[in-house]
């Protein structure tokens, strides 16, 4: 078993990894940005090492930095989280050829799932479905103009090294096809390098469903069932869960089958997502492959039972899989809901600042992955994903509720969060009913104001000005010293009023 391993990431999914080294024995090493000195993933390892300036390209996205933290602190294996390097080839490779373990999929099988050309031409030759389409780039526009005609309108441009949603277009009519193929490529060539883009057909108010699998270095390949990731906004989930309202049995076998020969065929190892696409008829596409560990991930732990992490290293290790398809029996339900720092009535923008006050939900059946704390600081430079609450219930209207309940006990204050959002969303009647398509959000929550302050916070504001004023004359008369130490946190807030700026 590996002994020690550099995570290369901040914020909640780094408190994650370091968790589940601390839980195996395995020593830990967390790196940081100026802007990170004081974050929680530091206090967590056992050695911390600046990495340089807080802007990531110089930091979290230096390749050479985090390689001579690795050597320099003489951890054996490297685990990217996700964002970042996870998914990044060059990385990998340079890992394999420092001898570093990289804790993901080979550097080949990383390449080949990131060009969606490639992996759509591997999948339909291997029987998977794909979405109808182009199976190569074409060399002029005439190609493109025909192909559109073949495929049917509407069609979708899409970027082979794009991914995540990014690099996309909608074309409803032949006149938008030349326009839209220039804008798109020029987009795809300024965020990717590359200007190879496709056309597929366009599904209609499709459902997001993904499939967790693991694969070891022995060849044994299992998958962990479903996540239903379809409500989202702008590419970005929100709301994730499992099991899927739109799969019943037979489906399911028939889809955990299908995710299985992507990775099979893809030479892949380690843990990593099979993303499908799923039309109004419930017929399945297969979409692409997330070579990485997901934010979504702990719906998934909490119904299989499996920690991933856990997994995901003893896969690094060289050791076989303790288990296999038949032992995995997912029980009951599992939600996850996504707090970011952004703000919901001000078009999502990123809120930062001072968190002046933490209280996290707690009781049976509730996961809280947070990587911030009272007092902390949450920096502008990163994505602003502040924790993520999982709730566990026996069925979806349990989970629906402790989710609800689970949202209401969670105050964050000092900045701006998701959280009043997300507790109506989850209230919703038609995501109650589960009919969640991936057109939810702006459907439903297009304009969404909010309910402007209600009497529960103004109460909770008075308390936390009363703790600061409290602190404030002890600290002046300088004297009692158990109380300082009580008070501690408050020490460190400084000047603020509610509701962050
Ligand atoms: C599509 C599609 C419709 N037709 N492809 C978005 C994320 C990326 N992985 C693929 N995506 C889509 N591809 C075809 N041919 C609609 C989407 C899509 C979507 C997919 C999953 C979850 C949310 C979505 C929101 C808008 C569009």
């Amino acid at each position: 078993m590996l002994k020690k391993i550099l995570v290369a990431n901040r914020g909640e999914i780094a408190v994650r990894i370091l968790r589940a080294c601390r839980e195996m024995g395995i020593s830990t090493v967390a790196v940081f940005s100026e802007a990170d000195r004081e974050s929680l993933h530091i206090q967590m390892a056992d050695e911390a090492l600046n990495i340089g300036p807080a802007p990531a390209i110089e930091s979290y996205l230096n390749m050479d930095k985090i390689i001579d933290a690795a050597h320099r602190s003489g951890a054996e294996a490297i685990h990217p989280g996700y964002g970042f390097l996870a998914e990044n080839a060059e990385f990998d490779r340079l890992c394999e050829k420092e001898k570093i373990v990289f804790i993901g999929p080979n550097s080949k099988a990383l390449e080949l799932v990131g060009d969606k050309v490639r992996s759509r031409q591997t999948m339909e030759k291997a029987g998977v479905p794909i979405i109808p389409g182009m199976k190569s780039i074409p060399k002029n526009f005439s190609e493109y103009d025909v192909e559109a005609q073949k495929i049917g309108y509407p069609v979708m441009i899409k970027a082979s090294a794009g991914g995540g949603g990014k690099g996309m277009r909608i074309v409803w009519s032949s006149k938008e096809l030349k326009p839209s193929l220039e804008a798109c490529m020029r987009e795809a060539k300024s965020a990717f390098g590359d200007d190879s883009v496709y056309l597929e057909k366009y599904i209609e108010e499709p459902r997001h469903v993904e499939f967790q699998v693991l694969a070891d270095n022995h060849g044994n390949v299992i998958h962990l069932f479903e996540r239903e990731c379809s409500i989202q906004r702008r590419h970005q989930k929100i709301v994730e869960e499992t099991p899927s309202q739109a799969l019943d049995p037979e489906l399911r076998t028939k889809m955990g089958k299908t995710a299985i020969k992507v990775m099979k065929v893809s030479g892949y190892n380690n843990a990593g997502t099979v993303e499908f696409l799923l039309d109004k008829n419930k017929n399945f596409y297969f979409l692409e492959v997330n070579a990485r560990l997901q934010v979504e991930h702990p719906v998934t732990e909490l119904t299989s039972g499996v920690d991933l992490v856990h997994q995901q290293i003893s896969i690094a290790s060289g050791e076989k899989l303790s288990f296999n398809q038949e032992d995995i029996k997912p029980n009951g339900h599992s939600i996850e809901c996504r707090i970011y720092a952004e703000d919901p009535v001000n078009n999502f923008l990123p809120s930062s600042g001072r968190v002046l006050f933490l209280k996290e939900p707690q009781g049976p059946g509730i996961r809280n992955d947070c990587g911030i704390y009272s007092g902390c600081d949450v920096p502008i430079y990163y994505d602003p994903i502040l924790a993520k609450l999982i709730v566990w219930a026996e069925n979806r209207e349990l989970a629906c509720q402790r989710m609800v309940n689970a949202l209401d006990d969670y105050v964050i204050l000092g900045i701006k969060t998701t959280v009043d959002f997300l507790k109506e969303v989850i209230s919703h009647p038609q995501f109650r009913a589960g009919i969640t398509t991936t057109d939810f959000i702006n459907k439903y929550f297009n304009k969404w104001e909010g309910k402007g302050k209600t009497e529960e916070d103004l109460k909770l504001a008075l308390l936390a000005s009363a703790f600061a004023d409290y602190q404030k004359t002890y600290t002046r008369r300088d004297s009692v010293k158990e109380q300082k130490e009580i008070f501690s946190p408050w020490l460190t807030l400084g000047k603020w009023r509610i509701g962050g700026k």
